[in-house]
């Protein structure tokens, strides 16, 4: 039986060679890029829930976490489908040369626009998931564009929780933000300008990279569908006893 709610993606199969292909490519220039991932339809239906979702919130800038929060739209279903899964097992088992674990994402939909836009922006930060991937959903088309920056690999994964503490503690404070927004300006910045295209997929290792995005202008929107996956300090005990403290 044919469900209603689900629309079906149309998603390209990606060969162990073009993974491999990718892994190599995130490794020399800090991303890669697969171009028109996203099939145009299912792309303007992404779209359309953007544009719906910015109109409630009266043009404000808005986020949505989970795929519950983004069900319908075709964001869901890349979550759970084989196609788009297998990228990130492949991916991890190169990267870590270990079997991986089973795909689940922290998974969000960020929707930058109005006073909000500049507030969430260029906020450099290292996630806490290994791979990261990017789908820009809508991206302005004058203006500011809202380029996705990167400072390839400057870490190594962390074996202790502690250490990845100390890591952003030094990262995530006024002076070194200040230094590396002014880095970003600087005319040959030491950094990779990533402009980001609609349906197209950017992979990169978020953990172990330093990244934010610019930010657009307040009457345009830029969204961004962000998919997270491997957790290096998923079993750490550091971690479990600070989050229920
Ligand atoms: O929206 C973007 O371009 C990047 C956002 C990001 O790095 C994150 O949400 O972790
Ligand atoms: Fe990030």
């Amino acid at each position: 039986m044919i469900d209603d709610a689900t629309i079906n993606v149309r998603l390209p199969v990606l060969s162990d060679s073009a993974i491999q292909q990718m892994f190599d490519e995130i490794n020399t220039n800090g991303f890669c890029c697969v171009p028109n991932y996203i099939d145009a339809n299912d792309l303007q239906r992404m779209q359309g829930f953007v544009s719906g979702a910015v109109a409630r919130s009266e043009h404000e800038y808005v986020v949505f976490r989970g795929s519950e929060a983004v069900s319908g739209t075709g964001m869901d279903e890349l979550a759970t489908s084989a196609e788009f899964t297998s990228i990130f097992s492949r991916l991890y088992t190169l990267a870590v040369g270990d079997t991986p674990p089973q795909v689940t994402f922290y998974q969000i939909l960020r929707c930058l626009t109005g006073k909000g836009a500049a507030s969430n922006s260029l906020i450099f930060h290292y996630d806490s998931y290994l791979i990261t991937a990017l789908i820009p959903v809508t991206i302005p088309g004058s203006g500011k564009r809202g380029d996705f920056l990167l400072f390839p690999n400057t870490r190594k994964v962390r074996a202790f929780y502690a250490t990845n503490l100390v890591d952003k503690l030094l990262l995530d404070n006024r002076v070194t933000q200040f230094v590396l927004r002014r880095l970003a300006q600087a005319r040959n910045p030491p950094l990779v300008r990533v402009p980001m295209v609609p349906g197209n997929l950017y992979l990169f290792w978020g953990y172990r990279s330093i990244h934010t995005n610019e930010p657009c202008d307040p009457d345009s929107v830029r969204a961004t569908a962000l998919f997270h996956f491997a957790d290096p300090h998923a079993n750490s005990s550091l971690k479990a006893n600070l989050r229920q403290s």
